[in-house]
């Protein structure tokens, strides 16, 4: 499979994430960095460039990436960190495409923050996945997912 499969080593990746967007059974690969971000679709083992159809951020400066699935449709979002770009929430719309619902999630307000690192867990049990983000300054907060999958917001307390 290494055969057919090459990264161009002229883009600077940071780091990859594989997710099954499709639901098929076959792991595409998000490859993101300081300058641009590739979709590779995972077809039965043949790796295609899908960036520009997948309505992905293809020229945004990523920090970090989550495979999650925020509403529980059974299709895996992605959660993406930036510097300087923000946070952003692009929802898999179940059509081998992406939709920017930052907004929609209420996230803009995280739009300026530099995550340095983050990571996803279900922290209050309640069955929606929360974001925990590690800004760029060091501090970090929690992202509680609401209980329909609709929205992001910093809970008042944690612990
Ligand atoms: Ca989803
Ligand atoms: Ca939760």
């Amino acid at each position: 499979m290494t055969a057919d499969f090459r990264l161009d080593s002229s883009r600077k990746g940071l780091g990859a994430v594989f997710i099954d967007y499709e639901n098929r059974g076959f792991d595409s690969l998000f490859v993101w960095g300081t300058n641009e971000n590739q979709m590779y679709r995972n077809r039965a083992g043949r790796f295609e460039d899908v960036s520009e159809a997948s309505g992905l951020p293809v020229g945004r400066p990523l920090s970090g990436t989550l495979v999650l699935d925020y509403d529980n449709d059974g299709q895996l979002d992605l959660f993406l960190g930036g510097r300087p770009s923000g946070l952003a929430l692009y929802r898999n719309d179940g059509d081998d495409t992406f939709s920017d619902v930052t907004n929609e999630v209420g996230l803009s307000a995280h739009r300026g923050t530099r995550s340095r690192g983050m990571a996803a867990a279900d922290f209050d049990e309640d069955g929606f996945v929360d974001v925990l983000v590690i800004a760029s300054d060091g501090g970090g907060f929690l992202l509680a997912n609401d209980t329909a999958g609709t929205s992001f917001e910093v809970p008042a307390s944690v612990f």
